[in-house]
């Protein structure tokens, strides 16, 4: 953990800040870890990062990698990293644990696993805890990747742990969606349950040095093509990888590309970023909705309407829109 020295005296004129995103954007790493904990934080300078910083985002591609624990995301995320590198690209990783309160400890082991790339420049690691925040990472999230962008990513790899409602939840941050699966895992089943067949761009059958992933691979095949898929022509390639042997992750590279070109051709980006950008202003809004609620709601004014809607002096509808007139 680096120190971090106080900003408060700094808190209002935003130079501080001005001066962070500035040397975010010259690639230290120290800055971009400091704006990174300012956005955990719920820093009162989050106003003036997300400003600084809005001119400077936009332009990397973002790649949400999902799939049941043990599947081999690390594993794969890390690879990734690799093959990108390679390719001369930038890159950022967010592993965002959303049942955690704390960022780091659950993540430890991928910590150890991203070694590889702990003393490249052009690589950016940090882990996220949705720490119980309010609105929780669609929150939170987003304004990381902000930090990310700024820093000059040209793609950003999210790793989500756990399943479920968070996968869905960074599926709708990504540009590109990877979801892994893995022989042995009973994922056939699971991945029917866990609305998966809905969010990838790109399927990828890890493990696949183990029995089944033929199987598996015209199983998911069978599954994709009954499901009910809106987003246009994009049919969702498989491929097939051993991640452990970095076997089979640069052609997860090329159908990362390729569904990037699709995205752009189609105006699919757009309709993705517009939307995206929707969903954040909402999860800020409702935030601080909810804030003023709590305010509302501890002062007596509820208790009072309450009393006299049970009296029968008032309706409840009458006393909502006097509760929301204090908002
Ligand atoms: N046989 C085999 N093992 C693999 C492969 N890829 C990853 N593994 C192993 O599978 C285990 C889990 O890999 P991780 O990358 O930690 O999986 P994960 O999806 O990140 O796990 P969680 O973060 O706990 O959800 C590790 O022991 C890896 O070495 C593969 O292609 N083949
Ligand atoms: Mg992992």
């Amino acid at each position: 953990m680096t120190a971090r020295p106080s900003l408060r005296r700094d808190r209002g004129d935003g130079s501080a800040v001005g001066d962070l995103v500035s040397r975010a954007r010259d690639g230290d790493p120290r800055a971009v870890a400091r704006l990174i904990s300012l956005v955990e934080d719920e820093s009162p300078l989050l106003r003036d990062v997300t400003g600084a910083l809005a001119p400077h985002t936009g332009r990397a591609r973002i790649v949400g990698i999902t799939g049941s624990p043990g599947v081999g995301k690390s594993t794969s995320t890390s690879a990734l990293v690799g093959e990108l590198r390679k390719a001369g690209q930038r890159v950022g990783v967010l592993a965002v644990d959303p049942s955690s309160p704390f960022s780091g400890g659950a993540l430890l082991g991928d910590r150890v696993r991203m070694q590889d790339h702990a003393l490249d420049k052009e690589v950016y690691i940090r882990s996220m805890a949705s720490r119980g925040h309010l609105g929780g990472l669609s929150w939170a999230t987003p304004q990381a990747l902000r930090v990310l962008e700024a820093a000059g990513c040209d793609v950003i790899l999210i790793e989500t742990v756990g399943v479920g409602q968070s996968e869905v939840e960074i599926a709708a941050m990504a540009d590109t969606t990877l979801v892994l699966i893995a022989p042995g895992m009973g994922d056939g089943i699971q991945a029917a349950k866990a609305g998966i067949l809905e969010i990838g761009d790109v399927y990828v059958i890890n493990k696949a040095d183990r029995d089944g992933a033929d199987t598996l691979r015209r199983d998911l095949r069978s599954m994709l093509a009954l499901a009910d898929r809106t987003e246009g022509e994009w049919k969702p390639p498989i491929v097939k990888t051993i991640a452990s042997r970095n076997d089979g992750l640069d052609e997860v590279v090329t159908e990362i590309d390729r569904h990037h070109a699709w995205l752009e051709s189609s105006g699919q980006l757009a309709v993705r970023r517009t939307r995206r950008a929707r969903d954040e202003i909402e999860a800020i809004a409702l935030t601080a909705l909810r804030a003023r609620w709590g305010d509302v709601h501890g002062r007596s004014e509820l208790d009072d309407l309450a009393a006299g809607v049970a009296a029968g002096d008032s309706d409840p509808y009458a006393a909502a829109d006097a509760l929301l007139a204090e908002l």
